[in-house]
């Protein structure tokens, strides 16, 4: 496997799988002098991690976050910045049926075509395990962006299997297990996954990430536009199905009138295009969302085949989340801020010097 890395300048590789001694990963091009210390990582991991409610999968990770090298003096040195993170609570065993056979709806199928060799415990490098270095990472480039921007990335589920918030606020997000703004609707998704839970099945989501601060001019025409950056970083994350940017796949039923988002000299009056036009910020919030598909990982039996080809009955043990979706808000959000990190550099690079009279006014 040889395409572990993204970005141009800002370059994260990762490597691990959920099931060897660890996962970890090297970020290289860090601007010199950001200030990093191993506590600035707790809180997105924590907000990541798995079995911290009832809701996901009880496997219990220490999630620490070492720092191998590229710190010095509590700074970065604008060398590698290398992290590991130890796995600590992986149960192998589990996974001894899957040897031969495959999940539907699983990777397990075409990596097995793919490489001819597959790791089948957990999810192996196919994991959800693996977005804990992504979010690691994420944790520098949300740093930096605040620091030296005053750019804030945040988000929230805005699905969860059939239900939708009714109410948002921002200040609820972060108060309940499942990233939801509408704090009058717990309890309902609360008894919506006891039940889904209680009957072994999975269910999809959607989670919208929101870039503020984020100034006009970052992203380049035509292959390097922000939003396709970001589509591929939010579609690189495990089961994601879908993204949008701004009003997404709705334009295609919007008239020119309503999809403009027209320009005065306050602002913008509307952001139908998520901030994004011809490829490059434009001074208003960044807006994505992602689809994250049900875990293929069932205790309910599904039809498949072995690797004979003959026909085979599939059950998952395993310590598995019945909906991933629940804890992608933080691993969309370090995908956001990676790739405007790593925009923002490049924009720095080619147009640093431009100036223009006409005020931004995103
Ligand atoms: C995952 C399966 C489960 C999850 C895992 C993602 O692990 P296991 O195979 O050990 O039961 O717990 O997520 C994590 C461990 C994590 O840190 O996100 C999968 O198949 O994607």
């Amino acid at each position: 496997m040889s395409d572990n890395t993204f970005g141009t300048l800002l370059r994260v590789t990762t490597f691990g799988e959920s099931h060897g001694p660890a996962i970890g990963g090297v970020i290289d091009g860090l601007p010199p002098g950001i200030e990093i210390e191993p506590e600035d990582f707790r809180q997105d991991i924590e907000r990541r991690a798995t079995g911290r409610s009832r809701h996901t999968s009880q496997r219990r990770e220490a999630d620490e976050v070492e720092i191998l090298s590229g710190v010095f003096e509590g700074k970065t040195t604008g060398t590698p910045l290398a992290l590991l993170i130890r796995n600590t609570d992986a149960r192998s065993k589990d996974y001894g049926n899957l040897a031969e056979v495959f999940r539907p709806a699983h990777a397990d199928y075409t990596y097995w075509h793919k490489y001819g060799i597959r790791d089948h415990r957990g999810g192996g490098r196919s994991s959800a395990r693996e977005t804990t270095v992504r979010v690691a990472a994420g944790v520098i480039a949300k740093k930096w962006l605040a620091a030296r921007y005053g750019i804030r990335v945040r988000g929230y589920l805005s699905q969860l299997g059939p239900h939708f918030p009714q109410q948002f606020n921002w200040d609820v997000v972060e108060d309940n297990p499942f990233f939801w703004p509408d704090a009058s609707m717990l309890d309902v998704l609360e008894g919506y996954m006891d039940a889904l839970r209680k009957a072994g099945d999975s269910v999809g989501a959607k989670v919208t990430v929101v870039a503020e601060g984020v100034p006009v001019g970052w992203g380049a025409p035509l292959y390097g536009k922000l939003d396709a950056e970001l589509a591929a970083a939010m579609m690189s994350i495990n089961a994601v199905k879908g993204v949008e940017i701004g009003d997404g796949m709705a334009v295609a039923g919007q008239l020119g009138t309503e999809h403009r988002d027209e320009i005065s000299p306050n602002g913008f009056l509307s952001n139908h295009s998520g901030g994004i036009l011809g490829g490059i910020s434009s001074g208003q919030d960044v807006i994505c969302s992602l689809a994250l598909k049900p875990t293929s990982s069932l205790r309910l039996p599904g039809r498949s085949i072995d690797k004979s080809g003959a026909e085979a009955e599939v059950v998952t043990h395993g310590r598995h989340d019945p909906c991933v979706g629940i804890r992608a808000t933080p691993i969309a959000e370090a995908m956001m801020a990676l790739v405007l990190m790593d925009q923002a550099l490049r924009h720095r690079a080619q147009c640093g010097d431009v100036q223009v009279t006409t005020p931004a006014v995103g």
